[in-house]
């Protein structure tokens, strides 16, 4: 009875090594998988990496004029030959989780453009962020004419923007935010709804819901205070404005960061100087991290703000009267506070 007990556990022990040898010879840490490598002859840099949720890598960053995207050591490639858009260019490539090249894209105009940040939803959109100056091609199709946030060149110098593309790599839309300076955008995230957030620095009055104008008030009308201003923006997964933040001092205040919670909290963090609105209401007079002098030269800051989504605005809205609909109405009156 026992010798049978135990010719059981053994042949159990069998089948758990069956399965248990190939796992251990695949998924030792620190085994190196693969590499890519792509540009031109140009200064080409990537600045950040994202994957999604079946497994790809999307890389993004700049290039100039004729540059290799699909890492196959040419630049002789369908749409890699782009000498068109002048100086540098924003691009990102996508690749499966085995490295397979899977399409690429090259968007900007004839000044320089940078692609800064590119994050992924839960439906597998990509959506790519940065700067850019002038006319620019932001749906990727080769021309900067198909208007909209693509042939802005009302604001000047710099502008912050962000362009969506599904899976498939198909544009979705685009948005162009900024001022007549030079706004520099540097930040992204995309929350688990898929609300875009995009944040960058700039000065003085600025378009933050990317209407083309920037007379709608609040973070938008605003001389600012001083120097750069941290900024962002938030929109919604079909590219619809929520709301804006300006944060800063009177010196060059810069977000690097932006992040979100699983509750949607948005997190913003960089550097302020000496005295500096930390909570988005127009002053520096609120105590706390936003009175401080500071330490000196660049401080870290981070802050946190709530975001109610527009889905749990409408499901509150349709019980009249609540608590969290009266909640909900101020909230949406005051999108650019
Ligand atoms: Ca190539
Ligand atoms: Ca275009
Ligand atoms: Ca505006
Ligand atoms: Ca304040």
């Amino acid at each position: 009875m026992i010798r049978h007990h135990l010719s059981k556990v053994f042949n159990l022990f069998i089948i758990l090594a069956l399965f248990a040898t190939p796992l251990t010879a695949t998924a030792a840490t620190g085994d190196f998988q693969f590499a890519k490598r792509l540009g031109g002859t140009g200064s080409d840099t990537g600045y950040e990496v994202a994957t999604d949720s079946s497994g790809n890598i999307i890389v993004a960053g700049h290039v100039t004029g004729d540059a290799d995207l699909n890492g196959d050591g040419d630049y002789t490639d369908d749409g890699e030959s782009s000498t068109g858009y002048g100086s540098t260019d924003v691009v990102f490539s996508v690749f499966n989780s085995d490295g397979v090249f899977k399409f690429a894209k090259r968007l900007g105009g004839t000044g320089t453009d940078r692609g800064r940040g590119v994050a992924t939803d839960s439906l597998g959109n990509i959506i790519v962020s940065g700067y850019i100056s002038g006319n620019a091609d932001l749906n990727g199709d080769g021309d900067s004419t198909d208007g909209g946030a693509e042939s802005g060149t009302g604001f000047g110098g710099y502008d912050i923007f962000f362009s969506v593309f599904n899976s498939d790599g198909e544009f979705q839309f685009a948005k162009r935010i900024g001022s007549t300076g030079s706004d520099t955008g540097l930040a992204l995230a995309v929350d688990t709804s898929g609300n875009i957030i995009v944040g960058g620095y700039l000065a003085g009055n600025a378009d933050l819901n990317g209407d083309g104008d920037n007379t709608d008030g609040g973070a938008e009308d605003s001389t600012g205070y001083g120097g750069y201003d941290v900024v962002f923006s938030v929109f919604n997964s079909s590219g619809v404005f929520q709301f804006a933040k300006r944060l800063g001092g009177t010196s060059s205040d810069i977000p690097y960061a932006l992040t979100t919670d699983t509750s949607g909290n948005i997190i913003v963090a960089g550097l302020v100087n000496g005295n500096a609105d930390l909570n988005g209401d127009g002053d520096s007079t609120d105590g706390g991290a936003e009175s401080g002098t500071g330490y000196g030269n660049n401080d870290v800051f981070f802050s946190v703000f709530t975001f109610l989504r527009a889905s749990a605005s409408h499901s509150a809205n349709s019980t009249k009267g609540s608590p969290r609909s009266k909640i909900s109405t101020a909230l949406s009156c005051a999108v650019l506070a």
